[in-house]
Protein backbone atom coordinates (compact mmCIF):
# COMPACT_ATOMS: atom_id res chain seq x y z
CA UNK A 1 0.00 0.00 0.00
CA UNK A 2 1.32 3.31 -0.64
CA UNK A 3 2.41 4.56 2.53
CA UNK A 4 1.41 8.34 1.92
CA UNK A 5 -2.18 6.99 2.71
CA UNK A 6 -2.51 4.63 5.70
CA UNK A 7 -3.85 7.16 7.85
CA UNK A 8 -6.90 7.61 5.61
CA UNK A 9 -9.81 5.13 6.73
CA UNK A 10 -13.02 5.64 4.56
CA UNK A 11 -16.34 5.73 6.27
CA UNK A 12 -19.03 4.30 5.41
CA UNK A 13 -21.42 6.27 3.40
CA UNK A 14 -24.73 6.02 3.47
CA UNK A 15 -26.27 7.54 0.23
CA UNK A 16 -28.95 10.52 0.89
CA UNK A 17 -32.21 10.77 -0.81
CA UNK A 18 -31.62 14.30 -1.37
CA UNK A 19 -30.93 15.55 -4.77
CA UNK A 20 -26.97 15.59 -4.44
CA UNK A 21 -25.46 19.93 -4.25
CA UNK A 22 -24.42 21.55 -7.33
CA UNK A 23 -20.18 20.39 -8.12
CA UNK A 24 -18.61 23.40 -7.23
CA UNK A 25 -19.81 23.42 -3.57
CA UNK A 26 -18.27 20.22 -3.26
CA UNK A 27 -15.21 21.38 -5.23
CA UNK A 28 -11.25 22.40 -4.69
CA UNK A 29 -10.36 24.12 -7.01
CA UNK A 30 -6.48 24.61 -7.84
CA UNK A 31 -5.21 28.24 -9.79
CA UNK A 32 -2.39 27.51 -12.37
CA UNK A 33 -0.22 30.28 -13.73
CA UNK A 34 -0.07 29.07 -17.13
CA UNK A 35 3.24 31.05 -17.64
CA UNK A 36 4.79 29.68 -14.63
CA UNK A 37 3.53 26.04 -14.98
CA UNK A 38 5.15 24.16 -17.63
CA UNK A 39 7.15 25.25 -20.56
CA UNK A 40 6.78 22.27 -23.07
CA UNK A 41 8.35 24.14 -25.88
CA UNK A 42 11.75 25.55 -24.37
CA UNK A 43 10.35 29.34 -24.82
CA UNK A 44 10.94 29.98 -21.09
CA UNK A 45 7.06 30.85 -20.89
CA UNK A 46 4.89 27.72 -20.14
CA UNK A 47 1.94 26.73 -21.78
CA UNK A 48 -1.43 24.47 -22.57
CA UNK A 49 0.48 21.52 -23.99
CA UNK A 50 2.42 21.90 -19.90
CA UNK A 51 -0.90 21.81 -18.71
CA UNK A 52 -1.91 19.17 -20.28
CA UNK A 53 0.76 17.22 -19.57
CA UNK A 54 0.50 17.49 -15.93
CA UNK A 55 -3.44 16.85 -15.98
CA UNK A 56 -2.22 13.11 -13.82
CA UNK A 57 0.33 15.16 -11.38
CA UNK A 58 -3.25 17.35 -10.64
CA UNK A 59 -5.27 14.46 -10.58
CA UNK A 60 -2.74 12.26 -8.42
CA UNK A 61 -2.96 15.34 -6.14
CA UNK A 62 -6.82 15.25 -5.74
CA UNK A 63 -7.58 18.89 -6.68
CA UNK A 64 -10.78 19.05 -8.67
CA UNK A 65 -11.11 22.37 -10.80
CA UNK A 66 -8.61 24.07 -12.42
CA UNK A 67 -8.90 27.70 -12.59
CA UNK A 68 -6.12 29.26 -15.50
CA UNK A 69 -5.42 32.58 -15.09
CA UNK A 70 -5.76 34.79 -18.57
CA UNK A 71 -4.39 32.57 -21.63
CA UNK A 72 -6.58 35.11 -23.90
CA UNK A 73 -4.43 36.97 -26.85
CA UNK A 74 -2.79 39.49 -25.04
CA UNK A 75 0.50 42.32 -25.31
CA UNK A 76 1.44 40.47 -21.70
CA UNK A 77 2.04 44.44 -20.31
CA UNK A 78 -0.27 42.41 -16.91
CA UNK A 79 0.63 39.03 -17.92
CA UNK A 80 -2.71 38.29 -19.41
CA UNK A 81 -4.83 41.16 -17.49
CA UNK A 82 -4.73 43.02 -20.10
CA UNK A 83 -6.76 41.69 -23.91
CA UNK A 84 -6.39 42.52 -27.05
CA UNK A 85 -9.03 40.08 -28.44
CA UNK A 86 -11.06 37.47 -26.38
CA UNK A 87 -11.83 35.21 -28.64
CA UNK A 88 -8.47 34.03 -29.22
CA UNK A 89 -5.62 32.10 -27.19
CA UNK A 90 -2.21 33.92 -26.90
CA UNK A 91 0.05 31.60 -29.52
CA UNK A 92 3.12 31.75 -26.65
CA UNK A 93 0.24 29.71 -24.55
CA UNK A 94 -1.29 27.61 -27.65
CA UNK A 95 -4.31 27.60 -29.13
CA UNK A 96 -7.87 26.77 -29.47
CA UNK A 97 -7.03 23.36 -30.59
CA UNK A 98 -5.05 23.16 -27.25
CA UNK A 99 -8.04 24.26 -25.37
CA UNK A 100 -10.31 21.94 -26.19
CA UNK A 101 -7.56 19.15 -25.70
CA UNK A 102 -7.41 20.94 -22.41
CA UNK A 103 -11.51 20.25 -21.89
CA UNK A 104 -11.34 17.14 -23.07
CA UNK A 105 -8.65 15.68 -20.85
CA UNK A 106 -9.26 17.05 -17.94
CA UNK A 107 -13.24 15.83 -18.21
CA UNK A 108 -12.52 12.74 -18.83
CA UNK A 109 -10.53 13.08 -15.35
CA UNK A 110 -13.70 14.28 -13.86
CA UNK A 111 -11.99 17.41 -13.26
CA UNK A 112 -13.24 21.19 -14.27
CA UNK A 113 -11.51 24.05 -16.31
CA UNK A 114 -11.98 27.91 -15.11
CA UNK A 115 -10.82 30.45 -17.40
CA UNK A 116 -10.06 34.33 -15.94
CA UNK A 117 -11.92 37.12 -17.65
CA UNK A 118 -11.00 40.06 -17.37
CA UNK A 119 -14.69 41.90 -18.22
CA UNK A 120 -13.41 45.29 -16.26
CA UNK A 121 -10.83 46.47 -19.20
CA UNK A 122 -9.30 45.12 -22.19
CA UNK A 123 -5.76 46.23 -23.46
CA UNK A 124 -5.01 49.69 -24.94
CA UNK A 125 -3.89 47.27 -27.96
CA UNK A 126 -7.85 46.07 -28.03
CA UNK A 127 -8.72 46.61 -31.60
CA UNK A 128 -11.97 48.31 -30.23
CA UNK A 129 -9.56 50.83 -27.98
CA UNK A 130 -7.40 51.50 -30.79
CA UNK A 131 -10.49 53.26 -33.03
CA UNK A 132 -11.45 54.46 -30.18
CA UNK A 133 -9.30 56.75 -29.33
CA UNK A 134 -9.30 58.01 -33.53
CA UNK A 135 -11.96 60.59 -32.88
CA UNK A 136 -14.82 61.75 -31.02
CA UNK A 137 -17.31 60.13 -33.22
CA UNK A 138 -16.68 56.52 -34.25
CA UNK A 139 -18.57 53.35 -33.34
CA UNK A 140 -16.30 51.97 -30.49
CA UNK A 141 -15.76 55.79 -28.84
CA UNK A 142 -18.74 54.79 -26.25
CA UNK A 143 -17.12 51.31 -25.77
CA UNK A 144 -14.33 52.84 -22.84
CA UNK A 145 -15.37 55.69 -20.71
CA UNK A 146 -14.60 59.59 -22.25
CA UNK A 147 -14.86 62.59 -20.23
CA UNK A 148 -13.49 66.44 -21.10
CA UNK A 149 -11.16 67.60 -18.34
CA UNK A 150 -12.26 69.84 -15.83
CA UNK A 151 -10.35 73.09 -16.76
CA UNK A 152 -10.03 74.42 -20.50
CA UNK A 153 -8.41 72.42 -22.78
CA UNK A 154 -8.54 69.47 -20.86
CA UNK A 155 -6.35 71.04 -18.46
CA UNK A 156 -7.39 68.86 -15.24
CA UNK A 157 -8.75 65.44 -15.12
CA UNK A 158 -12.99 65.07 -15.15
CA UNK A 159 -13.12 64.35 -11.14
CA UNK A 160 -10.84 63.38 -8.52
CA UNK A 161 -11.34 59.61 -8.70
CA UNK A 162 -7.93 57.37 -8.00
CA UNK A 163 -7.36 54.10 -9.55
CA UNK A 164 -7.19 51.08 -6.92
CA UNK A 165 -3.39 51.01 -7.53
CA UNK A 166 -3.35 54.85 -5.87
CA UNK A 167 -2.55 57.14 -8.52
CA UNK A 168 -5.70 59.21 -10.62
CA UNK A 169 -7.10 56.18 -13.16
CA UNK A 170 -7.98 59.54 -15.56
CA UNK A 171 -5.59 59.95 -18.22
CA UNK A 172 -5.19 62.01 -21.24
CA UNK A 173 -5.52 61.25 -24.75
CA UNK A 174 -3.81 63.92 -26.67
CA UNK A 175 -5.98 63.09 -30.39
CA UNK A 176 -9.02 63.78 -29.25
CA UNK A 177 -8.33 66.07 -26.18
CA UNK A 178 -10.52 63.88 -23.60
CA UNK A 179 -9.88 61.32 -20.56
CA UNK A 180 -10.08 58.05 -20.43
CA UNK A 181 -10.59 55.87 -17.26
CA UNK A 182 -8.45 53.00 -16.10
CA UNK A 183 -9.52 50.99 -12.95
CA UNK A 184 -6.15 50.03 -12.64
CA UNK A 185 -3.08 50.86 -15.03
CA UNK A 186 -3.14 53.01 -18.13
CA UNK A 187 -2.39 51.02 -20.56
CA UNK A 188 -6.00 48.84 -18.98
CA UNK A 189 -8.64 51.54 -20.12
CA UNK A 190 -12.01 50.49 -18.84
CA UNK A 191 -14.86 48.91 -20.30
CA UNK A 192 -18.50 51.25 -20.47
CA UNK A 193 -20.94 48.94 -19.07
CA UNK A 194 -23.26 51.68 -19.82
CA UNK A 195 -23.16 51.18 -23.39
CA UNK A 196 -25.69 48.26 -24.03
CA UNK A 197 -23.40 46.88 -26.78
CA UNK A 198 -19.75 46.55 -24.48
CA UNK A 199 -22.52 44.34 -22.66
CA UNK A 200 -23.55 42.60 -25.59
CA UNK A 201 -20.14 41.53 -26.72
CA UNK A 202 -18.97 40.70 -23.79
CA UNK A 203 -21.80 38.33 -22.76
CA UNK A 204 -21.37 36.76 -26.33
CA UNK A 205 -17.35 36.26 -25.18
CA UNK A 206 -18.84 34.30 -22.45
CA UNK A 207 -21.22 32.17 -24.14
CA UNK A 208 -18.64 31.64 -26.93
CA UNK A 209 -16.15 30.06 -24.16
CA UNK A 210 -19.11 28.17 -22.45
CA UNK A 211 -20.03 27.02 -25.33
CA UNK A 212 -16.42 25.05 -25.75
CA UNK A 213 -17.63 23.31 -22.84
CA UNK A 214 -15.17 25.25 -19.64
CA UNK A 215 -16.92 25.03 -16.51
CA UNK A 216 -16.98 28.21 -15.05
CA UNK A 217 -15.30 32.28 -14.99
CA UNK A 218 -13.10 34.24 -12.86
CA UNK A 219 -14.12 37.42 -13.16
CA UNK A 220 -11.18 39.82 -12.85
CA UNK A 221 -11.56 43.09 -10.12
CA UNK A 222 -15.54 42.60 -10.91
CA UNK A 223 -16.27 45.54 -8.45
CA UNK A 224 -14.93 47.79 -10.62
CA UNK A 225 -17.27 46.89 -13.27
CA UNK A 226 -20.08 50.24 -13.36
CA UNK A 227 -18.90 53.69 -11.71
CA UNK A 228 -21.16 56.44 -11.41
CA UNK A 229 -22.76 57.51 -14.26
CA UNK A 230 -22.56 60.85 -13.18
CA UNK A 231 -18.93 60.80 -12.23
CA UNK A 232 -19.20 62.50 -8.89
CA UNK A 233 -16.37 63.07 -6.76
CA UNK A 234 -15.34 60.70 -4.38
CA UNK A 235 -15.56 61.85 -0.77
CA UNK A 236 -12.03 62.63 1.04
CA UNK A 237 -11.17 60.05 3.66
CA UNK A 238 -8.14 59.81 6.47
CA UNK A 239 -7.56 56.46 5.25
CA UNK A 240 -3.92 56.11 3.62
CA UNK A 241 -4.11 52.50 1.75
CA UNK A 242 -7.06 49.68 1.48
CA UNK A 243 -6.87 46.33 2.66
CA UNK A 244 -8.33 43.38 2.51
CA UNK A 245 -11.41 44.06 3.70
CA UNK A 246 -11.75 47.52 3.02
CA UNK A 247 -11.08 48.81 -0.90
CA UNK A 248 -10.97 52.67 0.40
CA UNK A 249 -8.08 53.85 0.47
CA UNK A 250 -5.57 56.46 -1.11
CA UNK A 251 -7.59 59.22 0.78
CA UNK A 252 -11.16 58.79 -1.04
CA UNK A 253 -13.71 56.29 -0.11
CA UNK A 254 -14.05 54.55 -3.47
CA UNK A 255 -18.24 55.06 -3.52
CA UNK A 256 -18.50 56.43 -7.48
CA UNK A 257 -15.75 53.66 -8.49
CA UNK A 258 -16.21 50.45 -6.64
CA UNK A 259 -19.09 48.02 -5.43
CA UNK A 260 -21.91 50.20 -7.37
CA UNK A 261 -25.34 49.05 -7.26
CA UNK A 262 -25.26 48.69 -10.76
CA UNK A 263 -22.57 46.16 -10.89
CA UNK A 264 -24.91 44.02 -8.53
CA UNK A 265 -27.73 43.65 -10.77
CA UNK A 266 -24.91 42.86 -13.57
CA UNK A 267 -24.17 40.04 -11.25
CA UNK A 268 -27.54 38.35 -11.96
CA UNK A 269 -27.98 39.86 -15.81
CA UNK A 270 -24.45 37.79 -15.88
CA UNK A 271 -25.51 34.54 -14.09
CA UNK A 272 -28.34 34.29 -16.64
CA UNK A 273 -26.24 34.23 -19.58
CA UNK A 274 -24.63 31.46 -17.49
CA UNK A 275 -27.78 29.73 -16.87
CA UNK A 276 -28.23 28.90 -20.54
CA UNK A 277 -26.16 26.69 -19.94
CA UNK A 278 -26.38 23.63 -17.89
CA UNK A 279 -25.37 19.81 -17.22
CA UNK A 280 -23.21 20.52 -15.86
CA UNK A 281 -24.54 23.72 -14.54
CA UNK A 282 -21.75 26.37 -14.81
CA UNK A 283 -19.68 28.51 -11.72
CA UNK A 284 -19.07 32.05 -11.37
CA UNK A 285 -16.50 33.20 -8.69
CA UNK A 286 -16.04 37.00 -8.30
CA UNK A 287 -13.02 38.80 -7.36
CA UNK A 288 -13.85 42.01 -5.25
CA UNK A 289 -12.62 43.32 -2.27
CA UNK A 290 -14.56 44.41 0.39
CA UNK A 291 -15.71 43.31 3.82
CA UNK A 292 -17.39 39.63 3.77
CA UNK A 293 -20.89 41.33 4.82
CA UNK A 294 -20.64 43.50 1.67
CA UNK A 295 -19.13 41.12 -0.53
CA UNK A 296 -22.16 38.80 0.37
CA UNK A 297 -24.35 40.76 -2.14
CA UNK A 298 -22.47 39.65 -5.02
CA UNK A 299 -24.32 35.85 -4.34
CA UNK A 300 -27.35 36.74 -2.27
CA UNK A 301 -30.33 35.48 -3.40
CA UNK A 302 -28.80 32.05 -5.12
CA UNK A 303 -29.36 34.39 -8.35
CA UNK A 304 -26.03 36.37 -8.85
CA UNK A 305 -22.11 35.07 -8.76
CA UNK A 306 -21.99 32.00 -7.18
CA UNK A 307 -19.02 32.60 -4.84
CA UNK A 308 -16.78 35.58 -4.16
CA UNK A 309 -13.06 35.34 -2.75
CA UNK A 310 -12.68 36.31 0.71
CA UNK A 311 -9.15 37.74 0.79
CA UNK A 312 -9.07 38.08 4.60
CA UNK A 313 -7.36 34.68 5.28
CA UNK A 314 -4.35 36.02 3.49
CA UNK A 315 -3.58 38.12 6.48
CA UNK A 316 -4.97 36.32 9.40
CA UNK A 317 -2.61 35.84 12.51
CA UNK A 318 -1.35 32.31 12.64
CA UNK A 319 -3.16 31.29 16.28
CA UNK A 320 -6.23 29.29 16.77
CA UNK A 321 -7.88 32.22 18.15
CA UNK A 322 -7.56 34.50 15.13
CA UNK A 323 -8.46 31.66 12.64
CA UNK A 324 -11.40 30.70 14.84
CA UNK A 325 -12.55 34.34 14.15
CA UNK A 326 -11.68 34.10 10.84
CA UNK A 327 -14.32 30.69 10.61
CA UNK A 328 -16.75 32.54 12.49
CA UNK A 329 -17.35 35.36 10.62
CA UNK A 330 -17.03 34.01 6.79
CA UNK A 331 -19.34 31.74 8.37
CA UNK A 332 -21.97 34.14 9.23
CA UNK A 333 -21.38 36.44 6.55
CA UNK A 334 -21.95 33.43 4.40
CA UNK A 335 -24.15 30.97 5.81
CA UNK A 336 -25.90 28.35 3.86
CA UNK A 337 -26.68 28.38 1.74
CA UNK A 338 -24.25 30.43 0.51
CA UNK A 339 -20.52 28.95 0.75
CA UNK A 340 -17.37 31.17 1.95
CA UNK A 341 -13.94 30.41 0.15
CA UNK A 342 -10.87 30.07 1.60
CA UNK A 343 -7.58 31.32 0.13
CA UNK A 344 -4.19 31.29 1.26
CA UNK A 345 -2.44 32.80 -1.88
CA UNK A 346 -2.47 33.40 -5.63
CA UNK A 347 -0.59 35.31 -8.34
CA UNK A 348 -0.84 38.88 -6.76
CA UNK A 349 -0.01 38.20 -3.28
CA UNK A 350 3.32 36.64 -1.00
CA UNK A 351 3.62 32.87 -0.98
CA UNK A 352 1.86 31.56 2.08
CA UNK A 353 4.89 29.42 2.78
CA UNK A 354 6.86 32.95 4.20
CA UNK A 355 4.24 33.96 6.19
CA UNK A 356 5.05 30.44 8.32
CA UNK A 357 9.13 30.86 7.30
CA UNK A 358 8.62 27.53 5.61
CA UNK A 359 7.45 25.64 8.07
CA UNK A 360 5.82 22.85 6.51
CA UNK A 361 3.93 21.58 9.98
CA UNK A 362 2.60 25.03 10.07
CA UNK A 363 1.65 25.00 5.73
CA UNK A 364 0.12 21.33 6.78
CA UNK A 365 -1.73 22.64 9.08
CA UNK A 366 -3.44 25.68 7.03
CA UNK A 367 -3.76 22.91 4.52
CA UNK A 368 -5.99 20.89 7.14
CA UNK A 369 -7.60 23.76 7.90
CA UNK A 370 -8.55 25.05 4.21
CA UNK A 371 -9.28 21.70 3.16
CA UNK A 372 -11.86 20.77 6.25
CA UNK A 373 -13.77 24.41 6.67
CA UNK A 374 -16.92 24.73 5.62
CA UNK A 375 -16.31 26.08 1.76
CA UNK A 376 -14.52 26.69 -1.22
CA UNK A 377 -10.62 25.86 -0.95
CA UNK A 378 -8.47 27.28 -3.86
CA UNK A 379 -5.02 26.51 -3.90
CA UNK A 380 -2.31 28.28 -5.37
CA UNK A 381 -0.24 26.30 -7.72
CA UNK A 382 2.80 25.15 -5.75
CA UNK A 383 1.04 26.07 -2.16
CA UNK A 384 1.07 21.69 -2.14
CA UNK A 385 4.79 21.80 -2.34
CA UNK A 386 5.45 24.90 0.33
CA UNK A 387 7.34 26.80 -3.00
CA UNK A 388 8.81 30.02 -1.10
CA UNK A 389 8.25 33.68 -2.84
CA UNK A 390 11.32 34.40 -5.51
CA UNK A 391 13.89 36.93 -3.64
CA UNK A 392 13.82 39.38 -6.77
CA UNK A 393 13.70 42.99 -5.37
CA UNK A 394 11.90 45.58 -7.45
CA UNK A 395 14.45 47.27 -9.57
CA UNK A 396 13.94 44.69 -12.39
CA UNK A 397 10.39 43.39 -12.35
CA UNK A 398 8.54 42.41 -14.79
CA UNK A 399 5.23 43.00 -13.01
CA UNK A 400 4.00 46.26 -13.91
CA UNK A 401 2.97 47.30 -10.83
CA UNK A 402 6.44 46.73 -9.54
CA UNK A 403 7.75 49.60 -11.76
CA UNK A 404 6.34 52.34 -9.33
CA UNK A 405 7.99 51.33 -6.61
CA UNK A 406 11.39 50.91 -8.04
CA UNK A 407 12.69 53.53 -5.44
CA UNK A 408 11.82 50.95 -2.36
CA UNK A 409 14.89 49.19 -1.33
CA UNK A 410 14.86 45.98 -1.20
CA UNK A 411 15.28 45.02 1.81
CA UNK A 412 12.07 47.12 3.01
CA UNK A 413 10.25 45.29 0.03
CA UNK A 414 10.98 41.86 1.72
CA UNK A 415 10.20 43.02 4.86
CA UNK A 416 6.36 44.52 3.58
CA UNK A 417 6.51 41.17 1.65
CA UNK A 418 6.63 38.73 4.88
CA UNK A 419 3.34 41.27 6.32
CA UNK A 420 1.38 40.22 3.44
CA UNK A 421 2.18 43.63 0.65
CA UNK A 422 3.90 42.41 -2.33
CA UNK A 423 5.24 45.22 -4.34
CA UNK A 424 6.90 43.17 -6.73
CA UNK A 425 4.46 40.35 -7.59
CA UNK A 426 7.22 38.50 -10.04
CA UNK A 427 8.29 36.96 -6.67
CA UNK A 428 4.95 34.93 -5.95
CA UNK A 429 5.33 33.69 -10.07
CA UNK A 430 8.11 31.63 -9.87
CA UNK A 431 7.94 28.61 -12.28
CA UNK A 432 6.61 25.40 -10.86
CA UNK A 433 9.55 23.43 -9.44
CA UNK A 434 8.84 19.65 -10.74
CA UNK A 435 12.26 17.92 -10.03
CA UNK A 436 15.76 18.49 -9.13
CA UNK A 437 16.65 18.66 -13.19
CA UNK A 438 17.72 21.86 -14.95
CA UNK A 439 15.03 24.52 -14.60
CA UNK A 440 13.29 22.46 -11.82
CA UNK A 441 11.94 20.30 -14.74
CA UNK A 442 9.86 23.27 -15.44
CA UNK A 443 11.55 24.57 -18.72
CA UNK A 444 13.76 21.89 -21.09
CA UNK A 445 17.15 21.21 -20.57
CA UNK A 446 18.95 24.47 -22.04
CA UNK A 447 16.01 27.18 -22.32
CA UNK A 448 15.77 30.25 -19.90
CA UNK A 449 12.92 29.97 -17.66
CA UNK A 450 11.13 33.42 -18.07
CA UNK A 451 11.56 34.31 -14.66
CA UNK A 452 14.47 32.62 -12.20
CA UNK A 453 14.09 29.26 -10.86
CA UNK A 454 14.28 29.65 -6.96
CA UNK A 455 17.67 28.31 -5.35
CA UNK A 456 16.20 25.73 -3.40
CA UNK A 457 14.54 24.00 -6.42
CA UNK A 458 16.23 20.36 -5.93
CA UNK A 459 14.90 19.77 -2.25
CA UNK A 460 11.92 21.17 -2.77
CA UNK A 461 10.27 19.91 -5.88
CA UNK A 462 7.21 17.65 -6.74
CA UNK A 463 9.51 14.61 -7.66
CA UNK A 464 10.49 14.45 -3.84
CA UNK A 465 7.80 15.70 -2.20
CA UNK A 466 5.89 12.80 -3.83
CA UNK A 467 8.52 10.09 -2.60
CA UNK A 468 8.06 11.24 0.59
CA UNK A 469 4.92 9.94 3.24
CA UNK A 470 5.50 12.38 5.76
CA UNK A 471 5.31 15.79 2.65
CA UNK A 472 3.33 18.69 2.83
CA UNK A 473 1.90 16.96 -1.04
CA UNK A 474 1.53 14.16 0.81
CA UNK A 475 -0.88 15.58 3.69
CA UNK A 476 -2.74 17.61 0.93
CA UNK A 477 -3.09 15.00 -0.85
CA UNK A 478 -4.68 12.67 2.08
CA UNK A 479 -6.70 15.54 2.98
CA UNK A 480 -8.19 16.22 -0.62
CA UNK A 481 -8.89 12.43 -1.13
CA UNK A 482 -10.76 12.55 2.21
CA UNK A 483 -12.63 15.65 1.65
CA UNK A 484 -13.58 14.00 -2.26
CA UNK A 485 -15.22 11.38 -0.27
CA UNK A 486 -16.89 13.14 2.42
CA UNK A 487 -20.28 15.02 1.91
CA UNK A 488 -19.79 16.18 5.83
CA UNK A 489 -16.61 18.08 4.48
CA UNK A 490 -17.93 19.04 1.27
CA UNK A 491 -21.49 20.13 2.24
CA UNK A 492 -21.82 19.38 5.77
CA UNK A 493 -22.99 21.71 8.13
CA UNK A 494 -19.88 23.19 10.50
CA UNK A 495 -20.14 23.79 14.16
CA UNK A 496 -17.04 26.07 15.78
CA UNK A 497 -16.25 24.85 19.64
CA UNK A 498 -15.55 27.77 21.81
CA UNK A 499 -12.74 28.84 23.10
CA UNK A 500 -13.62 28.00 26.78
CA UNK A 501 -13.94 24.19 25.44
CA UNK A 502 -10.29 23.86 24.40
CA UNK A 503 -6.73 24.40 25.39
CA UNK A 504 -6.46 27.53 23.91
CA UNK A 505 -3.96 26.56 20.92
CA UNK A 506 -6.74 24.09 19.59
CA UNK A 507 -9.10 25.20 17.10
CA UNK A 508 -12.51 22.68 16.71
CA UNK A 509 -15.48 22.42 14.61
CA UNK A 510 -17.34 19.52 14.03
CA UNK A 511 -18.76 18.98 10.24
CA UNK A 512 -21.85 17.12 9.82
CA UNK A 513 -23.82 15.87 6.96
CA UNK A 514 -26.38 13.16 7.15
CA UNK A 515 -24.05 10.69 6.45
CA UNK A 516 -21.10 11.38 8.89
CA UNK A 517 -19.99 13.69 11.55
CA UNK A 518 -16.56 14.38 11.57
CA UNK A 519 -14.36 16.68 14.05
CA UNK A 520 -11.82 18.51 13.31
CA UNK A 521 -8.78 19.46 15.90
CA UNK A 522 -6.17 22.29 14.79
CA UNK A 523 -3.37 22.47 16.98
CA UNK A 524 -1.90 25.94 16.52
CA UNK A 525 0.86 25.51 18.88
CA UNK A 526 4.55 23.87 18.49
CA UNK A 527 3.83 22.31 21.80
CA UNK A 528 2.20 18.59 21.98
CA UNK A 529 -1.75 19.08 23.02
CA UNK A 530 -3.14 16.26 24.90
CA UNK A 531 -6.91 16.33 24.31
CA UNK A 532 -10.26 14.16 24.80
CA UNK A 533 -11.59 13.82 21.61
CA UNK A 534 -15.57 14.40 21.91
CA UNK A 535 -17.92 11.78 21.05
CA UNK A 536 -18.24 8.37 22.17
CA UNK A 537 -15.68 5.71 20.84
CA UNK A 538 -14.07 8.44 17.90
CA UNK A 539 -12.37 6.48 14.82
CA UNK A 540 -9.05 8.10 13.86
CA UNK A 541 -9.74 9.08 10.70
CA UNK A 542 -6.78 11.27 9.06
CA UNK A 543 -3.73 13.42 10.27
CA UNK A 544 -1.49 16.07 8.58
CA UNK A 545 1.15 13.76 10.21
CA UNK A 546 1.74 10.60 8.01
CA UNK A 547 2.71 8.44 11.25
CA UNK A 548 0.03 9.91 14.00
CA UNK A 549 -0.13 9.17 17.46
CA UNK A 550 -2.65 6.47 18.72
CA UNK A 551 -5.75 6.86 19.90
CA UNK A 552 -6.68 5.74 23.03
CA UNK A 553 -10.28 5.33 23.68
CA UNK A 554 -11.28 8.93 23.61
CA UNK A 555 -7.20 10.26 24.66
CA UNK A 556 -5.30 11.79 21.99
CA UNK A 557 -1.67 13.71 21.95
CA UNK A 558 -1.55 16.15 19.08
CA UNK A 559 1.98 16.74 17.88
CA UNK A 560 3.40 20.29 17.62
CA UNK A 561 1.40 21.97 14.41
CA UNK A 562 -0.99 18.06 14.33
CA UNK A 563 -3.87 18.46 12.92
CA UNK A 564 -6.76 15.59 13.21
CA UNK A 565 -10.31 14.74 11.75
CA UNK A 566 -12.29 12.24 14.12
CA UNK A 567 -14.82 10.28 13.27
CA UNK A 568 -18.04 10.61 15.34
CA UNK A 569 -19.46 7.02 16.05
CA UNK A 570 -22.06 7.68 18.74
CA UNK A 571 -22.90 11.02 19.10
CA UNK A 572 -22.60 12.61 22.57
CA UNK A 573 -22.88 15.62 24.27
CA UNK A 574 -19.72 15.54 25.83
CA UNK A 575 -17.93 18.30 24.79
CA UNK A 576 -14.05 19.00 24.70
CA UNK A 577 -11.71 19.58 28.03
CA UNK A 578 -8.30 19.80 28.21
CA UNK A 579 -6.73 16.79 29.95
CA UNK A 580 -4.24 18.57 31.34
O1 LIG B 1 -6.04 42.17 -9.30
C1 LIG B 1 -6.71 43.21 -8.67
C2 LIG B 1 -5.97 43.95 -7.59
O2 LIG B 1 -6.33 45.06 -7.32
C3 LIG B 1 -4.88 43.40 -6.76
O3 LIG B 1 -4.87 42.06 -6.59
C4 LIG B 1 -3.54 43.94 -7.13
O4 LIG B 1 -2.95 43.20 -8.15
C5 LIG B 1 -2.61 43.90 -5.94
O5 LIG B 1 -3.23 44.54 -4.89
C6 LIG B 1 -1.29 44.56 -6.23
O6 LIG B 1 -1.43 45.90 -6.51
C7 LIG B 1 -6.49 41.67 -10.51
C8 LIG B 1 -5.57 40.58 -11.00
O7 LIG B 1 -5.58 39.53 -10.08
C9 LIG B 1 -4.21 41.17 -11.20
O8 LIG B 1 -3.24 40.21 -11.54
C10 LIG B 1 -4.32 42.20 -12.31
O9 LIG B 1 -3.09 42.86 -12.46
C11 LIG B 1 -5.40 43.23 -11.98
O10 LIG B 1 -6.60 42.65 -11.52
C12 LIG B 1 -5.76 44.00 -13.23
O11 LIG B 1 -6.42 43.19 -14.14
Amino acid sequence: MDPARTPVYRSEVTTSSTQSPPWWQRTTVYQIYPRSFLDSDGDGIGDLAGVISRLGYLAELGVETLWLSPIFKSPQADFGYDVSDYREIAPEYGSLADVQMLIKEAHRRRMKVVFDLVLNHTSIQHPWFVESRKDKVNARRDFYIWRPGRKPNGAAPPNNWRSMRGPGGWHYDKGTGEWYWASFMPFQPDLNYRNPAVVEEMFEVVRYWLGQGIDGLRLDVFHAIFKDANFADNPAAFRPLPSDDNANGFFQTFRHTLHHPDTLSFARQLRKVVDEFQEPPRFLVGEAFGPPNLLRAYCEGGDGLHAVFLFKSLRAEFSAPAFRALLTEFDKAFAAPLFPTYVFGNHDRPRVSERMDGNPEQLKLLAALQLTARGVPFIYYGEELGLPNLNLGTSHALDPVARSYRFVPDFVARRLRKRGVLLNRDEARGPMQWSGAENAGFSPPGSKPWLPVHGDFAKQNAEVARGEPDSLYNCYRRFLELRASEPALQTGTMMLHGPGDLPPHILAFRRASPETRLDVLLNFSAQEQPVNVPGLSPTFICSTSAHPGPLHGRHYVLRPYEGIITQVVADSKVSFRNVR
